[in-house]
């Protein structure tokens, strides 16, 4: 029997209609293998419609895997208490041929492959599967990657018409021709609470070669939402051969005089200023977590992979986030998780205003002052807890910029991280090597709750990007580093920190400052400004801040916190030198530019 009779065997017929309508054989092949083999009792396959997405909105409320909340189209999900950020450990690479890539895990193809079937035989059965078809980058467009998502979680599929363009017609319209990604996930086994049971058991195996990704035994997004950081592993194999970027990056409008509009990027690890960046509220967001840039015309183009937000909701009050606040106070559609529930209201840490003293949250039935396992009081909401919403809800979301086929030119590329006290807050590279190497290959920050494991550790995250780094990364800094022959303009290269303390562990700057920085490199992109020559590439002049800080925030700033923020660090400096060139010699296969670049910046 060929694909499609298996499959006019295994689905009902208005289902098996809308497969057949697709002309891809290697997408029936896929689905007919995968249906036989994860053994669901039920199958929809979801189009384009208004009708299918209402559906899976339904399914997700009909299995419990989200409730309602007071305000119209807002839900809540709940994950397992421990699955409730990436998974790193479980996390795996599946390569071929012994071979090894630093940092991330990986295991034998052949055996990943035969354990994460073995744990996905009639994982499904007694349950519904969907099939869901989605686009990565702007439909139609240079950006475009299709891609087909199997998940037995209606809430995965729900978050993923949130977050991702429809891509039912687009695999239509590419038939044959679509090189697609595939996602298998299964939640596994649920609890009474509707979260996953099994975690002893999860695994998050990631197929370069066959560009699928398995998932299992696991709900929280950045495990299971295949488009998000499923793919990205995927896109930046791609990427690398195909010479251009799949970047951690936001995408903004920063507003300069005379209504000049100038684009930017931000690569900064989870949980270090990235959203609340792109969410200024006089600038304009076009995403706020992944970027696709390509050298078009010898300009380099960036576009928004996604259209919708997974953001962090702890510390998101309407003082410092008045647009986030907003917008989750609004009835538009909205998933709220891990958050604490009362009254059918979501509450989460540090919101600005009165928390209740008892309700549900991510523990359970959780009241003030209980305890986990460990002895560890459980805040009101998961520190990781989160948001999903689309991007047209936002009063500043640049639409035309989003969805534009040829992306926008970059004008500034930023890199950031959470550092306590070495790099200053703003500054500008010398030129793009410079910024590629002592920016974005040596950026480092401390460890965050977006992952397992211990947090204020400060690691290596190189463009903010190293949880994810599916190639070697001296073949990934080769790509950066030859990118810019292929532009006639280059960005300019950035790098910011808005976390330097000082002795006593104070903050040195205000939240909101990163609002003036971004608008100094605005202006440094266009040359409108001077700037102080330093070893470690061009600060801004008080003047300018002070003039800015006034403009921008109406705030005046004083030379003394200026000089405290801007002080050129060296002793740290050198030993962060030391510490990243160490750690790419270790690595090997590191294109020599780097080493020559950290030795000119040691002198
Ligand atoms: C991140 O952790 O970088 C996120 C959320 O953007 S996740 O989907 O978990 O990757
Ligand atoms: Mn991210």
């Amino acid at each position: 029997m060929n694909a499609l009779e298996r499959l006019e065997k295994l689905l009902d017929k208005e289902q098996f209609e809308k497969i057949k309508a697709i002309d891809n054989p290697e997408l029936h092949e896929f689905l007919a293998e995968w249906i036989e083999w994860l053994e669901p009792s039920k199958v929809f396959v979801c189009t384009d419609s208004e009708e299918d997405e209402w559906y899976v909105r339904w399914k997700a409320l009909y299995y419990g895997e989200e409730k309602m909340l007071e305000t119209p189209n807002h839900t809540v999900h709940y994950d397992n208490y421990y699955d409730q950020a990436r998974d790193k450990a479980n996390t795996k690479l599946l390569v071929s041929g012994g071979k090894s890539l630093p940092f991330l895990n990986t295991i034998d193809r052949e055996e990943g492959l035969k354990e994460i079937r073995e744990l996905m035989k009639g994982v499904m059965r007694g349950k519904e599967l969907f099939v869901c078809f989605f686009v990565l980058g702007p439909k139609n467009s240079v950006f475009t990657i299709p891609a087909v998502q199997l998940t037995d979680s209606a809430y995965v599929a729900h978050s993923e018409f949130i977050l991702y363009r429809k891509g039912y017609e687009e695999f239509k319209r590419l038939g044959r021709s679509a090189r697609f990604f595939r996602f298998v996930h299964s939640a596994g086994e649920l609890d009474e609470r509707k979260t996953s049971k099994n975690l002893g058991k999860r695994r998050i195996y990631i197929d370069l070669e066959g560009e699928t990704v398995y998932s299992v035994n696991t709900q929280y997004g950045g495990n299971t939402i295949g488009l998000k950081k499923l793919a990205f592993r995927l896109t930046i194999q791609r990427a690398v051969r195909e010479g251009w970027l799949s970047e951690h990056m936001f995408l903004m409008r920063v507003n300069g005089p005379n209504g000049r509009k100038t684009y930017f990027t931000g690569a900064y690890p989870s949980m270090c200023g990235k959203t609340s960046t792109a969410m200024i509220p006089w600038e304009n967001i076009v995403g706020d977590d992944l970027a696709f840039i390509v050298p078009m015309n010898g300009i380099a183009r960036g576009a928004n992979v996604e259209k919708g937000v997974f953001g962090i909701i702890q510390g998101v009050n309407p003082e410092d986030d008045p647009i986030i606040w907003q917008v989750l106070h609004s009835p538009v559609e909205i998933i709220f998780s891990n958050v604490l529930v009362k009254d059918g209201k979501p509450y989460w840490n540090d919101m600005g205003t009165e928390i209740p003293d008892d309700g549900e949250n991510h523990s359970g039935q959780w009241w003030r002052g209980k305890k986990d396992e460990e002895s560890n009081e459980i805040p009101p909401s998961h520190k990781n807890a989160r948001f999903t919403v689309s991007l047209e809800h936002f009063p500043n979301v640049d639409m035309d910029a989003l969805e534009a086929p040829c992306g926008v030119e970059v004008g500034g590329m930023i890199f950031g991280g959470r550092d306590k006290d070495t790099w200053p807050p703003v500054r500008e590279a010398f030129d793009w090597k410079h910024g590629i190497v002592t920016m974005g290959a040596a950026l480092e920050s401390e460890t965050t709750a977006a992952t397992l494991g211990k947090e204020g550790v400060r690691a290596f995250n190189p463009m903010a990007i190293l949880d994810f780094m599916s190639v070697h990364i001296g073949d990934y800094l080769r790509n950066y580093l030859e990118f810019e022959g292929k532009l006639r303009k280059a960005p300019k290269i950035f790098a910011v920190n808005y976390f330097l303390r000082n002795k006593e562990g104070n903050w040195l700057n205000h939240k909101i400052d990163k609002a003036v920085w971004l608008k100094w490199m605005e202006l440094r992109v266009h040359g409108d400004v001077d700037a102080i020559e330093t070893p470690i590439g061009y600060i801004p002049k008080y003047e300018d801040l002070a003039r800015l800080s006034r403009e921008v925030l109406n705030k005046d700033y004083t030379r003394d916190d200026y000089e405290k923020q801007f002080t050129i660090r060296v002793p740290e400096l050198l030993a962060k030198i030391e510490r990243i060139e160490k750690i790419y010699r270790e690595i090997g296969n590191i294109p020599e530019e780097l080493f020559e670049v950290l030795a000119q910046e040691r002198e």
